[in-house]
């Protein structure tokens, strides 16, 4: 059975992203099932996160994330929602890992600090797309 993978972007953190996002969805779809796609969509506006039903967003997200066999999240753009998901996962101890543009951010200690999480910061695509590659095939 293909693995579950939630995928952890920002959205009312910042929508800069999405487009990466929807890439990365893509490639982890190849192999594995996304529990979170729309995090990629690129129609999806802050904005139309605020007419959502906020309670609804969180119980079904942190059901998802129950459900997951594994946690990916792209970091660069910051997003308290992100930082709850990884630590909400992190207690539930799914395996997580954390990607983000080293030169475009200076991440979280809170995240960058914390052993539990494996974290692999990289400078442009083709270093992003090798290290998720390797996540997903277990290297
Ligand atoms: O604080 P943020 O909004 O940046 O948090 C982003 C994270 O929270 C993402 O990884 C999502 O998993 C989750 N999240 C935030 N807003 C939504 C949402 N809004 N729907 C689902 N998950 C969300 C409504 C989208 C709807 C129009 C399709």
């Amino acid at each position: 059975m293909k693995r579950k993978v939630y995928f952890a972007g920002s959205i009312r953190g910042g929508r800069a992203d999405a487009s990466l996002y929807a890439e990365m969805i893509a490639r982890i779809k190849e192999s594995c099932t996304v529990l979170t796609e729309h995090v990629g969509d690129l129609s999806l506006s802050a904005l139309e996160g605020e007419l959502q039903r906020d309670a609804a967003i969180y119980s079904q997200d942190t059901a998802w994330i129950r459900e997951c066999d594994l946690l990916i999240a792209e970091c660069t753009c910051p997003s308290l929602g992100v930082g709850y998901e990884l630590a909400f996962a992190e207690k539930l101890r799914k395996p997580c890992f954390v990607f983000y543009h080293r030169e475009k951010c200076s991440l979280s200690a809170m995240i960058k600090g914390d052993p539990y999480f494996k974290v692999f910061p990289y400078s442009g695509r083709e270093e992003l797309f090798a290290a998720l590659d390797g996540v997903l095939n277990g290297r």
